[in-house]
């Protein structure tokens, strides 16, 4: 360990945001070092990273793999840990400066938790953590000093537009979405669509996951979401405006009218790097916008009728309490049984908006509320699709 060098834990190495931190973090390693490695599951590429990067310490989720991971790195110096729990522990240790934190869905709560409560400067890429419990993770992320700075890419977007701002009123913020790969496709046209369709984002390149809630426009809901609780807006002053090319990553407006905007070309790897090296900016040999192959930006209303998630995750985020929670839990139910192609696409938020009135309503729940609500919900879920 190089202790003049900035040492970063990445939760979720193998993954979409994980695999291209860790280019960031390789093209600018006199800045940064990998201190430690989690995966839940494909620990043939964390053994790649491991060896390459050669962090202190690796964990994997999924305990199964735990020997395999072991042998793989017997020969070097790094410590192997398994389990969920195991996560968590490596997010607080002491060493470590900034957590990346880019799991899939709700299993990045816990070790957000800890990251939080160790003190540690979090790069949050897993906005279901936002989602889920967004006002204990605000809660705990203020009494332990633990800065949470936005990795999403809308909104980084508005956090490199509040920089130096102070404490300037805001009137709304702006997110925009590229409409995902079915933005003109009418309702009987969304009945047929197939999981594959769904897995082509125009515009972004991602996990099967958020690609499946960009195409839903549920990843846009929890966005909705991940901004109240980041920028402390209230719901009427957060605005959704289709953009398709995905150029405008998000804008604030101020009480003067004067909105901002942060423009660049739709690269996750920009938002990872400025959140590890924030507040300054450091030269990155990224693709620049071109003004002159770039003719146009249109904008759209988004459409609630076609898109109904949109307009859940405004009712789920007025409720408060565990809704979002229960929102979120059965998202992840009917995105797996749609990949799975055993539910069609519209079904999705036909199944959501059952369990949204099924569901047992808790209007100020504790950690174990969440973990609770988060089990039920699941169940529920998968016994309505059988
Ligand atoms: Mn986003």
């Amino acid at each position: 360990m190089n202790e003049q060098k900035k040492q970063i834990a990445i939760l979720g190495s193998t993954g979409s945001i994980g695999t291209q931190a860790l280019e960031v973090i390789s093209d600018n390693n006199s800045m940064f070092e990998v201190y430690a490695l989690t995966a839940n599951n494909n620990v043939d590429l964390l053994i790649e990273q491991s060896r390459k990067f050669m962090p202190e310490m690796v964990a994997i989720g999924n305990e199964t793999h735990y020997q395999a991971l072991k042998e793989a790195l017997a020969d070097l110096p790094i410590k192997v840990f398994a389990g969920a729990d195991s996560i968590a522990q490596v997010a607080e240790m002491q060493p470590i400066e900034i957590v990346l934190t880019a799991m899939v869905g709700y299993s990045g709560l816990k070790p957000t938790i800890h990251a939080i409560k160790a003190g540690k400067k979090i790069a949050l890429a897993n906005k279901e953590t936002l989602v889920v419990a967004g006002e204990m993770i605000c809660e705990l992320a203020s009494t332990y000093h633990a800065p949470i700075i936005p990795v999403d890419s809308e909104h980084s977007a508005i956090f490199q537009c509040l920089a130096g701002e102070g404490n300037n009123p805001i009137e709304k913020v702006i997110l925009t979405a590229s409409g995902g790969p079915f933005r003109t496709k009418s309702l009987q046209e969304l009945e047929h669509v197939t999981s594959a369709q769904a897995l082509k984002h125009p515009n972004w390149d991602m996990g099967a996951k958020i690609t499946i809630d960009s195409a839903s426009l549920m990843n846009k809901g929890f966005e909705i979401i991940e901004a109240k609780w980041l920028f402390g807006v209230t719901p009427d002053q957060i605005q959704v405006v289709v953009h398709p090319q995905s150029i405008i990553h998000s804008m604030v407006q101020f009480v003067d009218g004067s909105i901002k905007a942060q423009l660049g070309m739709p690269d996750m790897k920009l938002p990872i790097q400025y959140a590890f090296t924030y507040p300054e900016r450091i030269k990155s040999n990224f693709p620049r916008f071109d003004f002159d192959a770039c003719s146009q930006f249109t904008f759209e209303k988004p459409d609630e009728e076609r898109f109904r998630n949109l307009a859940f995750a405004y009712y789920v985020m007025e409720k408060g309490g565990n809704m979002p929670c229960i929102l979120n839990a059965a998202n992840e139910i009917v995105v797996a049984e749609f990949l799975k192609d055993k539910i069609g696409f519209l079904q999705m938020s036909d199944i959501i908006e059952e369990i949204l009135a099924k569901a047992d309503f808790i209007a100020k729940p504790t950690y174990d509320d969440y973990v609770k609500t988060d089990a039920i919900v699941r169940i529920l879920t998968k016994e309505m699709i059988r």
